[in-house]
């Protein structure tokens, strides 16, 4: 059984070397309210074009895993209530169930390597939450970006992680973290969380460079370019501290926990920000996908 269904623009992208960028989907059904959700898969497809790379939205449909949406399809995902979180986990009963789902940082790398995608952009990584210690909770983006070969672009990950350990668990699994035009990792919603980029790199080429010597060394496994988002749509780290704290408090008084986490996070954000944080998210995801069109149009000149 082939799992994966190509749309056409993108099979003949692939098939003629030209520059190709792949785009998640829970950001789409768990991550921002109807009807911003759907007007920004689409935006952020035409940034991608705009930036001369094909667009290809990653999500699983009845029973296979697209690679490339129709403009139905993504009103789909947008519309629809229950819809799968598919991660490394659960990507398989995804398609074995026939049900819809959306694919998150880790089961969108699976499938774009797959497919043979080498730069994929989104809004920020899963990581270590808060209380791990505890909890045990660590993204499974983390260990994917440890095994599978595709360079991610995001605006660092969110603040509502325990950033720290999110980078030291990148550090031990030998992920290399870039600073895109930034000394400092990006924290989402805010340009600088306090910590250092372990690399700075300040130029699409430049970052083409690194990835051909990773390769001459067969190192293997993804990189992460953490792009700050744009100076005009930030929320300073020292505004989000008191929203994220009291987020992180609702979840807690109402038992959420696994999978659940994020989106409840995300969504009780917007509404203690009065709708700015989903701007501000907005913004750094058409940004990112800016940078990873750039860094795909690099790549494919060779
Ligand atoms: N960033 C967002 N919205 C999201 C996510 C990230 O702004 O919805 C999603 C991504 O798909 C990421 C996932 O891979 O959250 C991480 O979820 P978890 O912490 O359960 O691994
Ligand atoms: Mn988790």
């Amino acid at each position: 059984m082939e799992p994966l269904h190509i749309k056409d623009d993108v099979a003949e992208a692939l098939a003629t070397g030209r520059p190709v960028v792949a785009l998640e989907s829970t950001i789409v059904s768990h991550g921002m309210p109807w009807p911003r959700n759907l007007e920004t898969a689409r935006s952020v497809e035409q940034i991608v074009r705009a930036a001369g790379a094909v667009p290809a939205s990653i999500a699983v449909i009845d029973g296979k895993a697209h690679i490339g949406l129709t403009d139905a399809a993504l009103e789909q995902l947008a519309r629809a209530d229950e819809v799968l979180k598919l991660s490394r986990a659960d990507l398989a009963y995804g398609l074995s169930s026939g049900r819809l789902g959306a694919t998150t940082v880790a089961a969108t790398m699976i499938l774009a390597e797959r497919a043979g995608i080498a730069v994929f952009a989104t809004g920020g990584i899963g990581g270590v939450h808060r209380g791990a210690a505890d909890s045990f909770d660590i993204s499974a983006d983390l260990s994917e970006l440890a095994r599978t070969g595709v360079t991610v672009v995001a605006a660092g990950a969110k603040a509502l992680l325990d950033l720290p350990k999110t980078l030291e668990m990148l550090e031990t699994l030998g992920v290399p973290v870039i600073g895109y035009g930034a000394d400092a990792f990006p924290a989402f919603w805010s340009r600088d969380s306090g910590l250092a980029a372990p690399i700075r790199l300040d130029a699409p080429g430049e970052i083409v460079a690194f990835l051909q010597a990773r390769e001459a060394l067969g190192l293997g496994g993804g990189v992460l370019v953490a792009n700050p988002v744009p100076e005009e749509a930030e929320i300073p780290a020292g505004e989000m501290a008191g929203v994220i704290e009291q987020a992180h408090a609702d979840a807690i008084r109402d038992g959420v926990s696994g999978k659940a986490v994020t989106p409840y996070m995300l969504a009780r954000i917007l509404d203690l920000t009065g709708g700015r944080s989903l701007e501000t998210n907005i913004a750094l995801i058409g940004n990112n996908a800016r940078l990873a069109a750039e860094i795909a149009v690099s790549l494919a000149r060779g």
